[in-house]
């Protein structure tokens, strides 16, 4: 009720992002209806307010509407700034994900009631952590149920570059593939190669390991040095360009701080083995793309496997016409159990917070 009349007071600053799925109106009735059950059952009890700001899956939804007084987004319609700030106003809580930007500037107009970002993602780079702070306001994210997910997509990511997966799979969508030659489709086998982490927590390490599964060296680098049986033999590199220089596969895992945006450049992509290929699972601001398609243009760099962009969605139109970059759609954390698990996570982060208990995953 109340996010409908505030997409109509903010017709023009909402987006449709999706086609709405014929069950949207039954989830919101069935959750209508659990949350009236739940208040009969319980009696007059005030539930803490939770606005979720986009459509999470349904388990995670019910679970929410039983134990808050949510507010949904059925149409998981992306919010502009002051839609968001409008969607804050009056809630005790926001469980956002990494679309929501909540800059200082959002930070600093979203009233006093609100008291805990409970963010459905590891990454919090889509919050001014310190303004939060300054503004008595929890943060906390999702980290390690989604490690798993992610190092799949970095694989693949690795593999789809190494092998030429996106020149393949397009051409035989196209109708194109008219011939073949013990020359044709030829990629880089990464058995035996050097793996380089950049980043080596915990998406990073379990990548390693499914790197180990081809037979890859493992080599990293770290703000911290690892304990040696977290460690497993990997080779430690006090510093990054050390790193890159052993690296034919670099797969990208560190977060986006002042220090890390743009640490993929012109300079440091020609620190890399000639031939080498880059991963980033981790988000488009490590990244500068215009280095890296001279790089895949000129062929120092042979491919390079992305599931993030600078600009999302939509990416880059330059970097996507080239043949050798295979690109998701930020897909790392997006199967059915991570998500359900993120949400869960999220929302046992709320529940710490509420019972007056230090949330598992603050990061503010
Ligand atoms: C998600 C992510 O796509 O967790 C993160 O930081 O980037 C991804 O896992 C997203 O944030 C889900 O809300």
């Amino acid at each position: 009720m109340e996010l409908d009349s505030l997409i109509s007071q903010h017709q023009s600053d909402w987006t449709d992002t999706k086609n709405r799925q014929p069950n949207d109106i039954k989830l919101t009735t069935e959750v209508a209806a659990a949350a009236i059950v739940y208040k009969m059952q319980e009696g007059p009890m005030v539930k803490r307010r939770l606005l979720i700001a986009r459509k999470l899956r349904d388990a995670v939804e019910a679970r929410a509407a039983h134990d808050y007084d949510v507010i949904l987004n059925p149409h998981d319609r992306l919010m502009s700034t002051e839609a968001l700030i409008a969607a804050c106003q009056g809630v005790d809580a926001v469980l956002p994900c990494h679309s929501e930007q909540f800059s200082a500037e959002v930070i600093a107009a979203l009233g006093p009631r609100l008291k805990i970002i409970a963010n459905h993602s590891v990454g919090t780079d889509h919050v001014d952590l310190a303004a939060a702070e300054a503004a008595g306001i929890v943060v906390t994210n999702t980290p390690d149920v989604l490690s798993d997910a992610t190092a799949e997509i970095a694989i693949l990511c690795m593999l789809g570059a190494a092998r030429r997966g996106a020149e393949g799979h397009e051409m035989i969508r196209a109708g194109k593939w008219d011939f073949w030659s013990p020359a044709f489709m030829v990629g880089k086998q990464v058995t035996g190669k050097r793996f380089g982490v950049l980043g080596m927590g915990r998406v990073g390490q379990v990548t390693a390991d499914r790197a180990r599964g081809f037979g890859m060296q493992i080599h990293y680098h770290n703000r911290t040095r690892l304990p040696a049986q977290l460690e497993k033999g990997a080779v430690f590199h006090t510093d990054v360009d050390s790193l890159l220089a052993v690296s034919d596969v670099l797969s990208l895992h560190c977060p986006t701080t002042p220090a890390t945006v743009g640490i993929i450049n012109a300079r440091t992509l020609a620190l890399l083995p000639a031939g080498a290929v880059l991963v980033n699972t981790a988000r488009g601001a490590l990244v500068d793309e215009p280095a890296l398609i001279a790089a895949l243009q000129s062929g120092r760099i042979f491919a390079a496997g992305l599931d993030v962009f600078q600009t999302e969605p939509g990416g880059n139109p330059t970097l996507s016409a080239l043949p050798n970059v295979f690109l998701l759609p930020h897909i790392g954390s997006a199967t059915e159990q991570t998500r359900d698990a993120m949400g869960f996570r999220a929302l046992d982060n709320l529940d710490a917070f509420f019972a007056g208990k230090p949330p598992g995953d603050r990061v503010a």
